[in-house]
């Protein structure tokens, strides 16, 4: 389509048909645990024209596209003002992420990005690329968001590929203008997943990291871990133990970090993180909850075996296949039967939802069997399970 106005009308015409796109629950018994939605929640394809294109007629005469958007993932989350708000990673066409806010009226549908990506103050020059924000509402008072900085390593100025991650922090009171604080000091060279727990311990804050010896690899890093800051200016942990270790042969064997800060429920904090494991086509992200103690959010009371979400269909293609990673979840309501909003994006490229509740969640880490560790303990499970369900319907 040529001309100005007719494909200017094709354009807001297609935008809006998207925004009004209602969804729905896929449309089978599934697991049980949560059910995936049929649509995308936020895709590229919902970013407003007036951030891509030049609308003027005079200086843009053929209505081309001057700014590309890649792609809209791993998004931060929380209820804001009656509100489902997300904190998207977005990814422009030049690899450069940053931050932009969309918002809907029920959660799995109708997000609409704010008028403009987010202001994050920069810290210094060097700071090439910030993503993946993990929001926390703080008992302090503040609204926490923790996100990766990366800067190119200046160890090594010849390499281009030399990256340094560590955790940025900034804070705002209204999700509008949000104030820069120095990034986390910690011990390990690498940090590139930080999530901050919601409650103080002992008055200090809580800290869920994951150390790395390397930007992609763990190396000789345990896994996903803790440590305690006394302040989030000029945080510093110094001091990082292992809540969830690495382990042969499981789903997390390269690397696993916390996904969105955990929930207070009567039987525990209920965690999802994400593991990661190396195949012959390149590194598999999957989702995982567990259970901590409500006093010691940093011990594990129960952990159900392998992965609760995995690339599935639809969500496989796309920049980085075989990878779902969530750092954004909503709980909607108080009870136990809360509903939870799990945001997880598919392939570094767009948002889903998923939908579940806190009791099926915690049922699911209570009940499901734990990882025994080898073949004949998996096969022994479902053993035991066909013996139970023979024995009750005799
Ligand atoms: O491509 C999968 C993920 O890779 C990185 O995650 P990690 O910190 O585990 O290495 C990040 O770039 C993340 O955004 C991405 O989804």
């Amino acid at each position: 389509m040529t001309g100005f106005d007719p494909r200017l009308s094709r354009l807001r015409a297609e935008l809006d048909a998207l925004l009004r796109r209602t969804n729905s629950p896929v449309d089978e018994a599934g697991n049980g645990i949560y059910e995936r939605w049929r649509h995308p929640v936020v895709t590229r394809d919902h970013v407003p024209l007036e951030w891509r294109y030049d609308l003027d007629p005079v200086t843009n005469p053929h209505l081309l596209e001057r700014i590309g958007v890649n792609s809209t993932f791993n998004a931060g989350a929380m209820a804001w003002q009656g509100k489902y708000l997300l904190v998207l990673r977005m990814e422009g066409a030049d690899r450069k992420s940053y931050f932009a806010i969309a918002e809907s009226d029920n959660g799995v549908d109708g997000f609409r990005f704010r008028d403009a990506p987010i202001d994050m103050p920069a810290l210094d020059d060097a700071e090439t690329n910030l993503y993946d924000m993990r929001l926390t509402a703080h008992e302090d008072g503040w609204i926490y968001g923790l996100f990766c900085a990366e800067r190119h390593d200046p160890n090594h100025p010849d390499d281009p590929t030399a990256a340094l991650a560590r955790c940025g922090i900034a804070r705002t009171r209204d999700l509008d203008t949000w104030e820069r604080l120095p990034d986390l000091v910690t011990r390990s060279p690498q940090q590139r997943n930080v999530v901050l727990h919601p409650e103080f311990i002992d008055g200090r804050y809580g800290l869920y990291t994951r150390p790395q010896d390397g930007f992609i690899e763990a190396g000789g890093a345990g896994g996903l871990s803790w440590g305690l800051a006394e302040r989030m200016d000029n945080a510093r942990v110094d001091e990082e133990t292992v809540v969830d270790p690495r382990a042969y042969h499981t789903i997390a064997e390269a690397k696993n970090g916390q996904g969105p800060p955990p929930i207070r429920t009567r039987e525990g904090w209920l965690h999802l993180a994400h593991g990661v494991r190396g195949t012959a086509a390149g590194l598999r992200y999957v989702l995982y909850p567990f259970l901590t103690e409500l006093d010691r959010p940093w011990v594990i009371r129960r952990k159900p075996a392998g992965h609760l979400l995995a690339p599935r269909g639809d969500e496989r293609p796309g920049d980085v296949s075989n990878v779902v990673f969530c750092n954004g979840w909503i709980r909607d309501g108080n009870g136990d039967d809360a509903r939870v909003l799990i945001y997880y994006a598919s392939a570094d490229t767009r948002m889903h939802v998923a939908t579940s509740s806190v009791d099926r969640l915690v049922d699911h880490c209570l009940n499901a069997p734990e990882d025994g560790g080898s073949t004949a303990t998996s096969a022994s499970a479902i053993r035991q399970l066909v013996n139970a369900n023979q024995n009750r319907s005799k």
